[in-house]
């Protein structure tokens, strides 16, 4: 349907003929970053409180098999808004603060494909897919394009990249916000520019110590990945960044709530500097790691207050869910090791951040649309690349399957009609994927990248033919059964090469 039949469509609710309920639901995906399955207190969590987030469980289903499609940020992110598997764009890594955009614009996305239908689209928070064309460097002082409005967000107010990474400003459609043109912002990966000091040269500045990789331009007593000079106006104070985030995206709310929206707020808690606001210190007993997921989860509490103070609690559909597995040491030296205790931040699933092994990207992963779907639990196996499909069917948008690949309208599993989701998926790791299929789960031969306590990331080598497990007894993968189950490791294998080839 589009703009102009949703117009009509509001006139005649304003006139009393037509009610709310009656037009296309609001979406509002909340993107947590680094937030582990076992991070959430209704999947198991007791050393921090998320009562907001399992309000959410509570009207809504909580999926237990729900995967992001990689073990890091910008992948995921890259296939929930294209529907596209990450490993098939090879620039779909980890990226610089100040690397291009990588998604094709020519192509359908989450975003572009509901505004399409009537939505308005608003991005909050962290981007992270790249800013700008390949082919010449970004000028951030100027119009900052192709970015998010160019992939299909009307409004977007954001981060370039994540808060460990220069440019430490906001983007607001495009421009840097506070930004004094006598004062411009200038951005490198590569060498130092300007005269900042450093986390290097001036350690004593700094409110928390940060391996080398951490340790480039100091911004608001924290050290970051890559250097940037200027824009001093225009940084960000990391305490007040949540706030900052939370005001926009109920901005958004509020401004677009006579027609239908998507919200796509892209949460950075508890990704790296975690510096919560200091009302939140303390609020767990993790330090500042588990106090950010207690800021999220009060920030989340207000968003649906929000929804409810404008009668918009029943007509939006909520869904929760994080972009790749928890990880303890990130670079930073903020006590969040000593502090973990026995809380387990992936669950009881193996690994986190980085790997291939299930806590890499199992994801708690809940919706709920009060009023129209039932409450629940569903071990359904679903993907975060399966929204565009699965949303684009619900709004009634056509989606050409070449452009949106990998992904499948799940809606009965996702509003709960079904228990039926994917045959199998792809996890994407750090240099090597693996295959789950029902109940098995295979990692073929190769390296497994885990990150370490300190410092260092190590590996977990596999050797032929892979290892094969079987997740409902032993969901920690520690026992391979590959030499038990050959023709499974066969079937999984062929599955596999067939999708990333080998
Ligand atoms: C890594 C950083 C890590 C974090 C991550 C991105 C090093 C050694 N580590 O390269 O601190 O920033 O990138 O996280 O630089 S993500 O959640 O956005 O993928
Ligand atoms: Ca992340």
């Amino acid at each position: 349907m589009n703009k102009q039949i949703w117009t009509l469509t509001c006139l005649f609710c304003l006139a009393g003929v037509s009610s709310l309920a009656e037009r296309l639901p609001n979406i509002v995906i909340i993107y947590a970053d680094d937030v582990g399955y076992g991070d959430i207190g209704c999947y198991g969590a007791t050393a921090v409180d998320t009562p907001a987030i399992d309000q959410l469980a509570v009207n809504g289903i909580r999926f237990t098999s729900a995967y992001a499609t990689a073990s890091t940020c910008t992948p995921s992110r890259y296939s929930l808004l294209t529907g596209r598997y990450a490993f098939r764009n090879k620039n779909a890594v980890i990226l610089p603060g100040n690397a291009p955009l990588i998604i094709d614009i020519t192509q359908s996305t989450l975003p572009s494909v509901l505004r399409e239908q009537g939505y308005s689209t608003g991005l909050v928070g962290k981007w992270h897919i790249g800013l700008g064309n390949p082919t010449e460097p970004l000028d951030w002082n100027e119009l900052i394009a192709p970015g998010p409005k160019e992939v299909g967000f009307d409004y977007s107010y954001h981060m370039a990249a994540t808060g460990d990474r220069v440019p430490s400003v906001f983007i607001e459609n495009g421009r840097i916000v506070g930004l004094d043109s006598s004062d411009p912002v200038t951005v490198n990966y590569l060498e130092a520019v300007g005269d900042d000091p450093t986390g290097i040269s001036h350690p004593e500045m700094l409110k928390t110590q940060a391996d080398e990789q951490h340790a480039k331009t100091i911004v608001d007593g924290t050290s970051r990945i890559g250097w940037m000079s200027g824009g001093e106006d225009a940084r960000w104070t990391d305490e007040e960044m949540p706030d900052v985030f939370l005001n926009k995206a109920i901005e958004f709310v509020e401004e677009n709530k006579e027609e239908p929206f998507f919200l796509f707020y892209a949460m950075h808690e508890n990704h790296v500097p975690r510096i919560p606001h200091p009302r939140f210190r303390g609020s767990s007993s993790l330090g500042v790691r588990g106090d950010a997921v207690v800021q999220m989860d009060w920030s989340i509490g207000r968003l649906m207050e929000t929804l409810k103070e404008n009668g918009l609690s029943e007509n939006t559909i909520v869904i929760f869910s994080s972009d790749n597995g928890p990880v303890l040491y990130d670079g930073y030296y903020d006590g969040a090791r000593e502090l973990n205790g026995d809380h387990k931040p992936a669950g009881p699933w193996r690994g986190g951040k980085y790997s291939v092994w299930e806590g890499g990207t199992r994801m708690p992963f809940i919706l709920s649309w009060p009023g129209t779907v039932e409450p629940g639990l569903s071990d359904a196996l679903i993907s975060q690349v399966d929204l565009l499909a699965s949303l684009a069917a619900l709004t009634g948008a056509e989606l050409p399957q070449e452009e949106a690949l990998d992904s499948q309208n799940l809606s009965d599993a996702l509003f709960g009609k079904s228990e039926d989701g994917r045959d199998y998926l792809i996890q994407q790791g750090v240099k090597m994927e693996a295959i789950r299929k029902g109940p098995w789960k295979y990692i073929p031969e190769g390296d497994v990248t885990n990150r370490g306590s300190i410092g260092k990331f190590y590996t977990n080598t596999i050797t032929p033919p892979g290892a094969l497990f079987y997740l409902p007894e032993d969901p920690g993968e520690a026992n391979d059964v590959a030499r038990i189950y050959p023709a499974k490791v066969q079937e999984l294998r062929a599955l596999l090469d067939a999708e990333v080839g080998d």
